[in-house]
């Protein structure tokens, strides 16, 4: 094969398994805009088709389980894909689907966004997707990216948010990033858990728009990081940071939230 010097000859691979969004904000083309933008190559695998605006859900349709399963066994099969990132399941039978495909490869760390809601508060999840996600999912999850409110809904019996990240960790997600984004105060707190522990706070700075997929975003940017090789702390630092700015250089292309660009970097003429 041939080989230009000084350039790889290949992207590492990412798997995205994750619902369709046609805004183009959220969703599996939110993840896959994040993984072209980090110099990763992305796959995917639909969970659901959702009618969605920037402002809100108005519903989706599942795909049929083993269609999805099948989708990232021939993409499993025929790529060497080295971080796969999960968004939204949307019922308990997807996430046992998945959990089958995941069991087959313990090596490749996965980082789950459990979603449950879109950025305008409509539901993308059905009753029993919750109790599955912590059962059957949780324990085979590298880095778990929960907001305030799904890691309180998550995590059962838990009245704060390190509570919550406690809880998931024990409950075997290995790495719990809390974000900050649902609270309030000039700074966003995202807390990250390990093994049980408070491990680290990454500060940001509040930015004044609501945004669509910027959840997406990091998950999907973390697992472009584990992808390239990086230990999970600098995974999720250089994922924040990315973000953040993706959300400093967001435009409003509809009548509701704004859309992170992550392709900030790429646009001539333009400082960053
Ligand atoms: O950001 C959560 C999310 C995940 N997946 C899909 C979505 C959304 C939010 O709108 O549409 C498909």
């Amino acid at each position: 094969m041939h080989r230009m010097a000084g350039r790889l000859s290949t992207l590492p691979a990412v798997l995205t398994i994750a619902g369709s969004d046609p805004s183009g904000g959220a969703g599996l083309q939110a993840d896959l805009l994040t993984f072209a933008s980090l110099g990763t190559h992305g796959c995917s695998a639909v969970t659901a088709v959702t009618i969605q605006d920037s402002v809100n859900v108005r519903g989706f349709t599942m795909m049929d389980p083993l269609d999805t399963m099948a989708q990232a066994r021939v993409v499993l099969e025929d790529i060497s894909v080295q971080a796969i990132k999960i968004g939204m399941l949307g019922n308990a039978q997807m996430v046992e689907a998945v959990v089958g495909v995941l069991l087959d490869y313990p090596e490749i760390p996965v980082v789950l966004d459990p979603v449950l809601a879109a950025g305008g508060g409509g539901a993308l999840a059905v009753a029993g997707l919750r109790e599955a996600m912590l059962d059957l999912l949780l324990p085979r999850v590298t880095v778990l990216t929960p907001n305030g409110p799904e890691a309180l809904a998550l995590a059962p019996g838990a009245d704060n948010l390190p509570a919550a990240g406690h809880a998931l960790t024990e409950a075997g997600a290995e790495y719990v990033l809390i974000t900050g984004g649902h609270g309030q105060g000039a700074q966003v707190e995202n807390l990250l858990f390990h093994d049980r522990q408070w491990l680290e706070t990454y500060l940001q700075e509040r930015l004044p728009h609501h945004y669509h997929g910027s959840g997406c975003t990091l998950a999907a940017a973390i697992a472009a990081g584990l992808a390239h090789g990086l230990p999970v702390l600098p995974a999720v630092a250089q994922a924040l940071d990315y973000t953040h700015r993706s959300l400093v250089h967001a435009y409003a292309l509809g009548r509701g939230q704004w859309f992170p660009d992550r392709f900030f970097w790429a646009r001539s003429g333009e400082e960053e």
